[in-house]
């Protein structure tokens, strides 16, 4: 059966050294320091997100596949047979299963993520369980435009976009907004784009979510340090600084950052960046909504809300929306 594979080349379009640079540099500059959330996805930073995914107090990515799973064939009903299906982030490549299984007859996968060596194996093990898939990942920074590979010889009669995990929540309201609009051009109007989004629940609920007992959390955000250290020469000490997740309540949205246990110097590629004690750099944002003002945010971007699963305790939501 594997004859039959069709595994297509990796389309390469992953963010260059010289973007990482030119972004560490211009986020610590800042007055209020920052980094941008998607440089937390190298190797080891992809590992130590599935681990994430993995602890108690992580409540997004199994309540999204139980959803997922109890509402499956829903799901593949509104999506149609024969289709194209384009997932943005797709990481370790878990929930695309429960979705493929249930599609008739997917005519082809598109899976775009930044990490390229995730992509390369999880999409080997996709490969072995879907032998008749044609399977093209592409590894892009999906939040800056890019367009999707030729697929000689396979046909399909639509396209469907699939963003899990609650990923749009680490953008802000705009930019998830022009995210959404930007989908809608790449799949077509009339397309059907599913989309996870986590809910506003306790607040404690939240923060235990983002600041795990284990620790793992914690050594995913310091992760980024250890990067810059490793790929821009940057001098970071990973010891004198500190995991924090934070409830901002007004943007309704749960904060990242990584906080400076003195006042301290550090250089990156050569340039001098000073921290006062408790100074803080912010590395991510994850955004949780709410039924309705998730539906206006996919309105504002042309789509139209056509169906929404949850769990029954309704920590976590899953839009069907009409492009
Ligand atoms: C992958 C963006 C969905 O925001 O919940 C998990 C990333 N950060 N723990 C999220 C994350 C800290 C995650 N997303």
């Amino acid at each position: 059966k594997s004859s039959e594979t069709k595994l297509e080349e990796l389309q390469d379009l992953e963010p260059s050294l010289e973007e990482f640079r030119a972004s560490v540099i211009e986020g610590l500059s800042a007055s209020r320091k920052t980094l941008p959330c998607k440089f937390l996805y190298d190797r080891r930073g992809s590992q130590i997100f599935d681990d994430i995914c993995d602890l108690p107090e992580y409540y997004p990515t199994r309540t999204e596949r139980q959803i997922l799973e109890q509402h499956a064939r829903d799901i593949a009903a509104l999506i149609g047979p024969e289709l194209r299906l384009v997932e943005f982030g797709s990481g370790a490549g878990m929930k695309i299963r429960l979705l493929l299984q249930a599609l008739e007859k997917p005519s082809a996968y598109l899976p775009v993520d930044i990490s390229r060596e995730h992509l390369i194996a999880a999409n080997a093990d996709l490969a072995q369980t879907f032998p008749d898939l044609c399977i093209a990942p592409v590894c892009a920074d999906y939040t800056a435009p890019f367009s999707l590979p030729d697929l000689p010889g396979i046909s399909y009669k639509a396209t469907a976009g699939f963003f899990p995990g609650s990923t749009i929540g680490n953008f802000t309201r705009e930019e998830a907004v022009s995210f959404l609009a930007g989908a809608r051009g790449l799949l077509g109007s009339g397309s059907v784009m599913i989309v996870g989004a986590d809910l506003v629940k306790n607040i404690d609920v939240l923060r235990d979510a983002y600041d795990d007992a284990a620790g793992v959390t914690a050594s995913f955000n310091l992760n980024l340090l250890r990067r810059i250290n490793r790929e821009l020469g940057g001098s970071f000490e990973l010891a004198q600084f500190r995991h924090e997740a934070r409830w901002n309540a007004d943007l309704e949205r749960i904060e990242m950052h990584l906080v400076s246990q003195r006042r301290q110097e550090v250089t990156v590629g050569g340039q001098r960046f000073s921290f006062a004690a408790g100074e803080t750099i912010h590395t991510e944002s994850s955004h949780k909504y709410r039924l309705a003002s998730f539906r206006a945010l996919a309105a504002e971007a042309g789509y139209e809300p056509i169906e929404v699963w949850m769990d029954e305790k309704q920590l976590f939501s899953v839009h069907a929306l009409r492009a």
